[in-house]
């Protein structure tokens, strides 16, 4: 029985020497294998002949495990599955070279995932930013596809080859409806967004969004989106992966490391970069997925001035960062801040702080990067003349039909065709100086026909599609309690938008489809589109990734057969169906 043991204890050293000592990387023993002290039957053995006889037989055993555990650790390393300590660098951290008051994002032996990380401790910064976790080297010689440049080569003109890409939501900035499962909590606990999800969780918060980061986005999902024929990936993180401040109950700095990562899997895919600052002090917009529901508290109120200051403080560590000459082949698109609610706060007051911020920027050091602002939901038509003197920028505008009273109630039929006549003439108007800003690209879209997902208007909220948006407001001040879909009767329903695709009518998927191809169609007369989102948990209408599945999205971007002809539309039926 004693060989079993030393044959147990073997491997288990090995994989220490293999997977080294990331958190559930093994056996507790292999710290203290790594520490060197001498194992404890080692120590027994007294005769020289069995300790002779032993060793062969541990060298035998050694040369077996080596030969059929290697292989495997090195599979697994590749497929991005094993999140339990495997690396590139080949998993050795020497517990050793990590002070001892190393914080959480400079030591590896804590991170949930080691995958991809170069692991040797640095706690050089660039811009007041860590550098940690990422290789010397890069290479920017891969290709989306053929139809597109490698990133060494120069894009060219967006108006001529718009971008077609895809959000990673929901991740780095948490969304309930995305992510349901992380705001499964009793409703009297009112945790509608990260903010209060933090809150509640105080320290436990950590472990519960790193496991999220960690699972959530992969190698893999790099991967698919290029092979969808996809070219660009915008990527929502908010500013305490930069900072936080007192009082802040959210998750300093750990989403920094997974943003660098993520840019490093876009690279070996050949994708580019769209950088968007979803959350940022204070709050642009008071919505969920600025991390705090609520007022707004940028260019707002009591310290208004004090967070529209330390959002630049934010732009500028973040530019300083990626100003570095590993981010300018890969950084395409630099955002400045997401959905600022411009229909509340002072038109004036916003686009003063986009030029401080374009400067700041730009005299940092991001020289190529398209500058993106976002359109604050003026209307396209009232950017005209304005920001002009701000060069290679580009205005943002988001496209949905189902956040609108009047455009939800449309029938399928009206939806393909304002989808395709009504965002067509938007996006040419706009691009247009004469008659909108200039260069304009939809940075979020998506095909849903419904706002029926889970916690999709807020956690609690209910839906405008059957008549249970309640907004919690004492005099029902913004409640919708009759149904709003197009027959406006008891046939509103969710069950069939909400159904597993697998059950969507062949009907339904023509619909969806062409609703999908007819905005890529409209979106690409101006400088591209990027999707709202690649996956959700379970909303099937937001994902790219469940859409192809279904085959509601072509296979590959390009792929479409409808251009818009306005005879191609037939008379839909006018709600989801399913069999
Ligand atoms: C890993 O990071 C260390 C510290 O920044 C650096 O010295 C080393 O060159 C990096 N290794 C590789 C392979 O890039
Ligand atoms: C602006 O700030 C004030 C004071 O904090 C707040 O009461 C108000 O709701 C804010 N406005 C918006 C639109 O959030
Ligand atoms: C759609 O229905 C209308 C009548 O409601 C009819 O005039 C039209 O021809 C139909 N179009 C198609 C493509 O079936
Ligand atoms: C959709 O709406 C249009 C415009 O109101 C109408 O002409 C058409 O008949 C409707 N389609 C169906 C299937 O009801
Ligand atoms: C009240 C609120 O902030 N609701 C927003 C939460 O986020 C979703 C999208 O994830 C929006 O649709 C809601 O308007």
């Amino acid at each position: 029985m004693r060989r079993a043991t030393e044959s147990e204890e073997s491997s288990s050293m090995l994989r220490a020497m293999v997977r080294g000592g990331g958190r559930g990387g093994g056996s507790s023993g292999d710290s203290e294998l790594w520490n060197g002290k001498p194992a404890p039957w080692y120590k027994k053995r007294k005769n020289l002949c069995i300790l002779i006889w032993v060793s062969v037989a541990l060298l035998l055993i050694l040369i077996i495990v080596a030969a059929t555990v290697v292989p495997k650790m090195n599979k697994k390393d590749k497929d991005g599955k094993d999140k339990a300590g495997s690396s590139d660098s080949g998993g050795k951290i020497n517990p050793n070279s990590i002070p001892k008051d190393a914080p959480s994002w400079l030591n590896p032996l804590v991170w949930a995932s080691t995958d991809g990380f170069n692991l040797t401790y640095t706690d050089e910064t660039v811009g007041d930013l860590p550098v940690m976790g990422l290789y010397t080297d890069w290479d920017d010689s891969a290709r989306a596809n053929d139809k597109v440049p490698a990133l060494k080569d120069a894009w060219g003109d967006y108006g001529k080859r718009p971008a077609r890409g895809v959000n990673v939501g929901g991740w780095l900035s948490l969304e309930p409806f995305i992510t349901p499962s992380l705001f499964g909590y009793a409703s009297s606990l009112g945790i509608i967004d990260e903010y209060t999800l933090c809150s509640y969780l105080a320290a436990r918060c950590e472990q519960v969004l790193e496991k999220h980061y960690a699972n959530f986005v992969t190698e893999n999902t790099f991967k698919e989106i290029a092979d969808a024929g996809l070219d660009h990936v915008r990527i929502p993180f908010s500013y305490w992966a930069v900072q936080t401040y007192d009082g802040d109950p959210y998750l300093f700095r750990t989403s920094w490391r997974y943003l660098l990562r993520a840019i490093e899997w876009c690279r070996k895919y050949g994708l580019r970069v769209n950088l968007d600052v979803h959350g940022l002090p204070g709050s642009q917009n008071g919505w969920n997925h600025s991390g705090r529901q609520g007022s707004i508290g940028w260019l707002n109120g009591t310290d208004g001035n004090l967070n529209a200051q330390r959002a630049l403080d934010i732009h500028d560590r973040l530019s300083k960062f990626f100003a570095q000459p590993r981010y300018k082949n890969i950084i395409s698109h630099y955002g400045l801040a997401n959905e600022p609610k411009m229909t509340l706060l002072s038109v004036p007051a916003v686009n003063k702080w986009t030029t401080d911020a374009y400067n700041l920027v730009r005299e940092n050091g991001i020289k190529d990067a398209i500058i993106v602002f976002g359109d604050g939901f003026r209307g396209l038509g009232n950017w005209q003349g304005q920001l002009q003197d701000l060069s290679n920028a580009a205005l943002d505008v988001h496209q949905y039909v189902i956040f609108n009273e009047g455009q939800i109630l449309f029938n399928h039929s009206e939806k393909v065709r304002f989808a395709c006549d009504g965002w067509t003439q938007q996006t040419l108007e706009s691009m247009d100086r004469s008659t909108g800003y200039g260069p304009t690209l939809v940075a979020e879209w998506s095909q849903a026909d419904t706002d029926c997902a889970q916690h999709l208007t807020n956690v609690g909220w209910g839906n405008r599609w059957t008549g249970t948006y309640i907004t919690g407001n004492p005099a029902g001040i913004g409640d919708i309690t009759e149904p709003m879909c197009p027959t406006q009767d008891h046939r509103c329903s969710c069950t069939e938008a909400n159904a597993d695709p697998g059950r969507w009518s062949s009907s339904y998927k023509k619909f969806l489809r062409m609703f999908a191809e007819a905005q890529m169609h409209s979106f690409e007369k101006g400088w591209g589109w990027f999707y709202w989102v690649w996956d959700t948990e379970s909303a099937a209408q937001w994902s790219y990734k469940k859409g192809m599945a279904a085959g509601v999205l072509p296979a590959k971007a390009w792929d479409r057969s409808f251009n818009c002809k306005m005879s191609d539309i037939p008379n839909f039926s006018d709600l989801p169906e399913y069999y």
